[in-house]
């Protein structure tokens, strides 16, 4: 949310937005690669705690920079600059999911995704970024 970008167009809007139970539901399938963990009850009663804020994102090795950018598992082994390694203190409340390949990158997509809810796109600057 950029406030001083709202504040500076003519109308100002509200809009309401809401998790509905299925997607909150949806969390529930989406580590059922670790079910079998001893945290896994406490990791579904946190995922599934309140709303998420989802993100898909399309580039070349963007998975790998992905998880670059959000950092260890253990926000304590995470680098500093990284997302975990600057606002996380405990693995139980690591603040960011990163797919782990490819592979999954498009199975959570389809989790969280229906048909049509993504859309393509090229930003402007898209030119200056790539040679
Ligand atoms: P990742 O999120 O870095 O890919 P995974 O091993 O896939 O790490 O674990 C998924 C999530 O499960 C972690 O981000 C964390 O929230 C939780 N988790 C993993 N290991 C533990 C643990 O030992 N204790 C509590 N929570 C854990
Ligand atoms: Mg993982």
């Amino acid at each position: 949310f950029l406030p001083h970008l709202v504040a500076s167009m003519e109308q100002v809007e509200e809009t309401y937005i809401m998790v509905k139970p299925d997607g909150v539901q949806r969390g529930l399938e989406h580590y059922k690669d670790l079910n079998s963990k001893p945290f896994f009850p406490k990791l579904i009663e946190y995922i599934t705690s309140g709303p998420v804020v989802c993100m898909a994102w399309e580039g070349a090795g963007v998975v790998a920079s992905a998880r670059k950018l959000i950092g260890s598992t253990d926000p304590l082994q995470a680098e500093p600059g990284t997302i975990r390694g600057d606002l996380a203190v405990q693995t139980g409340r690591n603040v960011v999911h990163g797919s782990d390949s490819p592979e999954n990158g498009k199975r959570e997509i389809g989790l969280w995704f229906k048909e049509g809810e993504l859309c393509q796109w090229t930003p402007a600057q898209a030119q200056w970024l790539r040679e």
